[in-house]
């Protein structure tokens, strides 16, 4: 019996490879986030910025309490069981009226894992539309696993490698419109990206990149995570990521400063140049 999601929700996630929308709190709450990720920007610029957006959630408590908030966990044991663990987390924010997009791309490229069986919920700060450069997705593209994708490193281009799919259909796209306090969730191999935001507000979206169950094992680089939910790992080398218990905790700050480090390290793997994210 699932804990949120519809039985209708659940088939959806295996036909198309995601759902949305799924109500995470209120606007008025996700307002309250959205305050406390701008106070962070403004007292301490230099641990969140466009460049330094991964793994946010090991050194601010707000990230953390949406990387284990009941309703985003509880989706998460629908889809995946009651055992799991965070890899890493993105926030990827658009400012307003800049020409930043994401190409159509698979989260699992660049992972290095044994297999490619895991999810990535994206949670809206602010509203994610057409204007704003909400993300769109090709219904169904998780069940031709991963195609070939080209490092491109354009400018504009906020992915790591700037890597693409070519010849996406995009006349099938799918776009998921979401208010402030709503999330999406998306498998690991489906074709997904996003336009720039036209708009006049920031597009802010905080995704955890990505929850996956124990029998997922990280081949390139060190074995590290963040336990959420059930039994915990047992890989022998296994390197435990702790909660902050205040914002910049210096022992989750180690943590957060290995993990991005080591994060670099899997999706540049043989990459041919890197850039600061
Ligand atoms: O935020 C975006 O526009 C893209 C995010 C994305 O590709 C992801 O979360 O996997």
């Amino acid at each position: 019996m699932p804990k949120v999601l519809t039985n209708q929700q659940l088939r959806d996630y295996n036909e198309y490879g995601f759902i949305s929308p799924i109500d995470v709190m209120s606007e008025d709450e996700a307002a309250t986030y959205k305050d406390r990720l701008e106070e962070a920007e403004q007292n301490h610029p230099e641990h969140i910025h466009a460049e330094n957006r991964n793994n946010a959630h090991l050194s601010f408590m707000f990230l953390d309490e949406l990387a284990h908030h009941p309703i985003v966990l509880d989706v998460v044991e629908d889809l995946l069981g009651p055992h799991f663990s965070l890899w890493a987390s993105v926030l990827f924010i658009k400012e307003p009226n800049t020409k930043h997009y994401v190409s159509w791309h698979q989260d699992a490229t660049y992972m290095g894992m044994s297999n490619n069986d895991f999810l990535s919920p994206w949670i809206a700060l602010t509203p994610s539309n057409l204007e704003t450069g909400c993300m769109s997705m090709i219904p169904g593209s998780h069940k031709q696993h991963i195609v070939a994708h080209e490092d491109t490193f354009a400018d504009d281009n906020i992915l790591t490698r700037g890597q693409r799919v070519n010849d996406v259909d995009e006349s099938k796209a799918e776009h998921l419109i979401l208010k402030p306090g709503q999330m999406s969730v998306h498998h690991a191999e489906i074709i997904h990206g996003s336009q720039p935001n036209r708009s006049d507000e920031r597009r802010i979206g905080f995704t955890l990149q990505s929850y996956m169950r124990h029998d997922v094992k990280q081949q390139i680089a060190q074995n590290q995570w963040m336990h959420c939910r059930g039994d915990k790992r047992t890989d022998d080398d296994l390197l435990e990521l702790e909660r902050p218990r205040f914002d910049l905790d210096p022992i989750a700050q180690k943590g957060r400063d290995a993990a991005s480090a080591n994060y670099a390290d899997i999706l540049y793997h043989g990459a041919k140049q890197r850039r600061a994210y």
